[in-house]
């Protein structure tokens, strides 16, 4: 049975990762932290065979003495590394965590790798925001970086540390450098969690207002089951590399407005207000990418586009409120550490 350790199993993509390496017959190892109680829930609705085979370690991004326990105990053939403090704007609020979780971390776990002298296939998550404000459109491989985030920049340390690991130690070390992508998972706090959660809220009389930061930026948004798929192909190359996984379409925030809205049959203007609060001090104001390499050397192609992936989260937005409406009903038990 292969083996594989997830860092960040307890995130939207860990979650969809974890399924489909379950769903492959793997073993599968998730580090999860002792405050992973709400992202645990993700992985409450696995199937009893496939916890059977998810195994949960106890580790921490900024404790390499976890990250070299946690590979010694797994001894995986393939590590997929996802652990971060992802929220860009939370990035400039706690901008020394963030470095040391998302930027440093990678490292850490690199290290235990090298020193424990096993050597899985390494995934390390990259991102569009190291493109920043960038140099050309669509993004590629080739681009160059410009972060202008501490997310950004602890980014851009730890995928060129992924890229010097290759060259110095031979490992088989791929990065993918993903855009947006979202799910009826997402954090609330990502704008297009955030819009459809209120669209569904304020459809069943449970919100009011909506308070946005920005309308006028563009994403290029695709569907994370989708894109945890191209991960996996990753690690199953002959050859590590780096790709850029993308649906290679942009929209705007307010594009997003328009489908969530439309599909609960509100008008977003009566209920959208600007608040300064959710402005970054930098904005990335477009990006989208060029999935060329992902589709030829993967054969990987998005199966969601944006109306698809709006409606989805629409949907199933509407049932929460509906749940929360009738007065809510407890999260099934999350599996526990052992
Ligand atoms: P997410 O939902 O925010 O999940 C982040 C995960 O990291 C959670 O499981 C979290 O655990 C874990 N984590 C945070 N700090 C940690 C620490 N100190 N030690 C160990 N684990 C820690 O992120 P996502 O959307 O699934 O994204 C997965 C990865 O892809 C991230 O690295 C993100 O930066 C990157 N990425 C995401 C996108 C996107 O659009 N989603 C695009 C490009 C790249 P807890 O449950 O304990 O908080
Ligand atoms: O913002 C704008 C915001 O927070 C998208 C992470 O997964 O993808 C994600 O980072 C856009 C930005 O995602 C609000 O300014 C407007 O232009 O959903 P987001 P992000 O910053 O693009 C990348 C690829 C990652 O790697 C990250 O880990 O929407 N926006 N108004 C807003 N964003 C938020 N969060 N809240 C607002 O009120």
């Amino acid at each position: 049975m292969r083996r594989a350790l997830v860092t960040g199993v307890t995130g939207q993509d860990g979650s969809y990762l974890a399924e489909l390496l379950l769903g492959k017959g793997y073993e599968v190892w998730g580090l999860v932290r002792r405050s992973s109680g709400a992202g645990a829930a993700r992985l409450a609705h696995l199937a009893p065979d496939q916890r059977a085979r998810l195994r949960l370690v106890e580790g921490d991004m900024t404790d390499p003495s976890s990250l070299r326990k946690a590979v010694r105990e797994a001894r995986p053939d393939e590590v997929y590394n996802l652990a971060a403090q992802s929220h860009v704007r939370v990035s400039f609020d706690l901008p020394e965590h963030t470095a040391a979780v998302t930027g440093l971390g990678a490292l850490h776990l690199l290290e235990a790798l090298r020193e424990g002298g096993h050597r899985p296939r390494y995934y390390q998550a990259s991102s569009s925001e190291q493109f920043g404000r960038a140099r050309e459109a669509p993004q590629r491989e080739s681009t160059p970086f410009a972060p202008c985030s501490p997310y950004a920049v602890a980014k851009v340390f730890a995928h060129e540390t992924t890229v010097s690991y290759r060259e110095a130690y031979g490992l088989h070390a791929s990065t993918g450098i993903l855009f947006n992508h979202e799910s009826p998972r997402r954090g609330e706090a990502f704008v297009t969690r955030k819009i459809t959660r209120a669209a569904a809220r304020i459809r069943r009389g449970l919100q009011r207002e909506l308070l946005l930061g920005d309308l006028d930026a563009r994403r290029d948004w695709g569907f994370a089951g989708d894109y945890v798929d191209a991960m996996w192909r990753m690690l199953q190359q002959d050859a590590p590399g780096d790709y850029v996984v993308a649906t290679g379409v942009t929209h705007s925030v307010r594009d997003v407005l328009d489908r969530a809205f439309g599909r609960v049959g509100l008008d977003w203007s009566h209920h959208v207000q600007l608040d300064p609060r959710f402005r970054r001090p930098v904005e990335v104001a477009a990006l989208v990418g060029d999935a060329t390499k992902a589709r030829a050397a993967l054969g990987w192609a998005p199966t969601v586009d944006f109306a698809g992936l709006i409606d989805m989260m629409v949907d199933h937005d509407l049932a929460l409120a509906d749940a929360e409406a009738r007065g809510g009903t407890p999260p099934p038990p999350a599996p526990e550490p052992a």
